[in-house]
């Protein structure tokens, strides 16, 4: 890992300046007056973001992760620095010219994919020299009702204890996090993950951070193995799943995903399948699914499910009998038997459906399924006996998120996309009638919800840097709190995720 520089000494390195010189020089040609990315990279930003652009001190610059800015938020990044960071503005530095030159150098595709070796892996676990491990919670609130906000805004996550809604600890992350944290079955340990593959470990009882870890360059999420013992790492960099134990985040092992016609995948999502005792892969580049075990007897082994085009953004039947899963390009929803392992059904799922935040829950008797699509303002309810869409529900705008808790009667749905992405749905699990909208901050992103352990209060983000979590009543949808948090995105409650708590995606 390059280590951490003082942005002056990069500024008095000659370097610098023999470019400026140069520049200044061959702008009497115009022929090669245009600004060299790479060489301004090479001089500027590599000593942070190191010279293989994959990370050092600051986050990798791939187009993996810098693809994901809207607009011209690298352009302005590099011009006025992050706030908060080590990353220093550029403004007076640079001219409009060579910031474009450096912004397009970092969106371009790297040459390979990276290797990320085991042995790599490892080089970069780093155990807490200060943490002390616990036997007991070091606090007096409901260790089953703490819940965790992760505020993106300055890549922090706040402890809170899920009945007072005191903030007990506010940690920081790597740079990044997507996905939900995983919790330990007993809920004592948490393993959060970074798009630049970092995965940290905290002791929810001690409220220390255990160590980190980098699993990959550029990955997708994480998932536990049922008995807790293994954590899976999926990759789009490298086309790999690694697999750390959740002791001490030492790799166990790197799996290669070599895919059935002879190349390599990208690994979309990995969800753990407790009742399998396996880890399920969606992959992003093959028509196929892998099922990788954590069975003892069967450790790390894996098999293929053929599927007839790539899938990704899983939904699983709360008994992991079958997947939902997204074919984008055919604009179905395909529902796959794992036990069968091939394709049994498929569904008209136009509007690009997000399985991943679908949710299941009892309505008029049965049990049905709902999820929401990111480029349509509508939910469709799915019959998961006869594999039918039997009810669309318009909303004012696409979603991302969906929530129930098995002790309330609405599932709550935000309005992520557009116009209405202040609104907040709530819906009748009955009816599947919207009986109010929320409007608790107009003009601001509201979005994702997370229920206390008993269903009690619905928490609700305001999804923006100086913005807020709303703690609702869940029964009369009035406002109880509003705790001021940097940009909270997912929330997660530890006893709805460890218990799979109906109404909680994956
Ligand atoms: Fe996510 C979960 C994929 C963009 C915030 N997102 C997930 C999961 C997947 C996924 C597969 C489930 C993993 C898990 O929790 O273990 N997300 C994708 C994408 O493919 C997509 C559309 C494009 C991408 O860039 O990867 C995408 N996601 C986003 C965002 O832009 C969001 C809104 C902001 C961000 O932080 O990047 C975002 N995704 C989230 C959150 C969760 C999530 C907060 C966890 C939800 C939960 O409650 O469990």
């Amino acid at each position: 890992m390059t280590p951490p520089i003082a942005f002056s000494d990069v500024f008095r390195t000659g370097r610098r300046a023999g470019i400026l010189g140069a520049t200044l020089a061959l702008l009497a040609s115009p022929a090669l007056a245009d600004p060299d990315g790479a060489e301004i990279y090479m001089d500027l930003c590599a000593s942070c973001h190191a010279e293989s652009r994959l990370g050092g001190t600051g986050p990798a610059l791939i187009p993996e992760t810098i693809g994901r800015l809207r607009g011209n938020a690298l352009g302005e990044t590099i011009t006025n620095g992050r706030v908060a960071t080590q990353m220093p503005a550029f403004r007076d530095t640079l001219s409009a010219a060579e910031i474009d030159a450096v912004a397009s150098y970092v969106k371009s595709a790297l040459p390979d994919i990276p290797r990320w070796t085991a042995d790599e892996i490892e080089a970069t676990r780093a155990l807490s020299p200060d943490y002390t491990p616990v036997a007991a919670p070091v606090f007096s609130a409901d260790p089953m009702n703490i819940t965790l906000v992760v505020e993106t805004g300055d890549h922090h996550v706040s402890v809170l204890d899920g009945d007072t809604f005191e903030v007990l600890d506010r940690f920081a992350t790597p740079f990044a996090v997507h996905g939900g944290p995983k919790f330990s079955p007993d809920g004592h340990y948490v393993f959060v993950m970074s798009r630049d593959g970092w995965v940290q470990k905290y002791d929810i009882w001690a409220l220390q951070e255990v160590g980190r870890v980098r699993a990959g360059v550029n990955s997708r999420n994480i998932a536990m193995s049922s008995d807790g013992k293994w954590l899976a790492v999926a990759n789009y960099l490298p086309h790999t799943l690694t697999l750390l134990s959740t002791k001490d985040l030492s790799v166990a092992e790197v799996l290669p995903i070599d895919t059935v016609s002879g190349g390599s995948s990208r690994v979309s999502a990995v969800y753990q399948a407790p009742q399998r005792a396996s880890f399920i892969l969606a992959l992003k580049d093959s028509p196929e699914i892998w099922e990788v075990f954590t069975k003892p007897e069967a450790l790390f082994e894996h098999r293929r499910i053929d599927v007839s085009a790539p899938l990704d953004d899983f939904f699983f039947t709360p008994d992991y009998a079958h997947l939902i899963g997204a074919n984008r390009g055919a604009e179905t929803g395909v529902v796959v038997s794992l036990d069968a392992g091939r394709e049994i059904a498929d569904l008209p799922l136009p509007g690009m459906p997000h399985l991943g935040s679908g949710i299941s829950f009892m309505s008029g008797g049965k049990r049905v399924m709902a999820t929401p699509h990111l480029s349509e303002g509508v939910l469709s309810v799915i019959d998961m006996d006869s594999w039918t869409i039997t009810r669309e529900i318009k909303t004012a705008g696409p979603g991302f998120f969906l929530r129930s808790h098995e002790n309330t009667p609405y599932l709550w749905a935000d309005v992520f996309f557009g116009p209405n992405k202040d609104k907040m749905h709530i819906i009748d699990k009955e009816s599947l009638e919207i009986v109010k909208t929320l409007d608790p901050a107009p003009g601001k992103t509201v979005a994702h919800i997370e229920f206390t352990r008993d269903g009690k209060y619905a928490l609700v983000s305001i999804w923006e840097d100086d913005g807020a979590v709303i703690v609702y009543d869940a029964e009369t949808l009035e406002e109880v709190r509003r705790l001021p948090m940097k940009k909270p995105s997912g929330k997660y409650n530890v006893w709805n995720k460890i218990t799979f708590s109906d109404g909680t995606s994956h």
